[in-house]
């Protein structure tokens, strides 16, 4: 630590430190939608929206980008590019993100016709590989009838599968997908991550001390400077 951080966290750090911690930023969602992917590539691809990379791979013969109306019809919901199955046999997707999330959803179209009802989707939610939780969604009836696949935990995770769980009985039907208008909620994290790594710790402060007196980065109250008051509320959030 430098001259300037020591004479900060002396002279400063102590009567800031108990200043209460400001309120997390508010959670937005993102949308995943495909349009602005690369046409007819197959995964993995990663895509980056509102500060969020998402990294798409799939079992099996995966997926690749696709008109929405590839079928010669555009399934409910759908517009633009899509991900579409690479073959007709089954394939989980799989999604893999930059970020920490609360919520997640899809919309999926399941290759049927006229099936009474739907087949079972699967969405399976991990954090750093570990199980988080599953949620189930059946469709109504249809021909490629589609449905929105959810999930949420205000614990977080950083990666789902969707998964191709039973089919529907009888009719006309094959164990694919294809699902457009990905939905995710970055977990929000208080004040004083300032790289945006997670954690609130000494890269942080570095990056703070290193801004002192200037506008920033790091005015973590928005009054317009950096200095003790910010100090203060990054170690009343500090996780180390
Ligand atoms: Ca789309
Ligand atoms: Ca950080
Ligand atoms: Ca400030």
């Amino acid at each position: 630590m430098n001259r300037l951080g020591r004479y900060a966290l002396a002279s400063v750090c102590i009567p800031c430190a108990m200043l209460a911690a400001a309120a997390p930023a508010a959670a937005r969602s993102v949308l995943f939608n495909f349009d602005n992917a690369p046409p007819f590539t197959p995964l993995p691809i990663d895509l980056t929206v509102g500060g969020i990379t998402a990294h798409f791979t799939a079992t099996g013969q995966g997926y690749s980008v696709h008109q929405a109306n590839v079928l010669g019809f555009t399934p409910v919901g759908f517009s633009g590019l899509c991900l579409y199955p690479s073959a007709v046999s089954a394939s989980d997707l799989l999604v893999s993100y930059s970020a920490t999330l609360t919520d997640f959803s899809i919309l999926y179209a399941v290759n049927e016709y006229n099936c009474d009802p739907s087949a079972t989707m699967k969405v399976t939610a991990y954090m750093d590989g570990a199980l988080v939780g599953f949620a189930t969604m059946v469709a109504q009836e249809g021909t490629w009838p589609t449905a929105t696949l959810s999930f949420n935990s205000a614990a977080g995770f950083n990666s789902v599968v969707v998964h191709y769980q039973s089919p529907p009985p009888g009719c006309d039907w094959g164990p694919n997908f294809m699902v457009d208008n990905m939905n995710v909620t970055p977990m929000p994290t208080p004040p004083g991550d300032l790289n945006g790594d997670g954690h609130i710790d000494g890269a942080d402060l570095g990056i703070l001390l290193s801004a002192w007196g200037t506008p920033g980065p790091g005015d973590l109250n928005q009054d317009g400077a950096v200095n003790g008051a910010d100090l203060g509320v990054l170690l009343a959030n500090w996780t180390g």
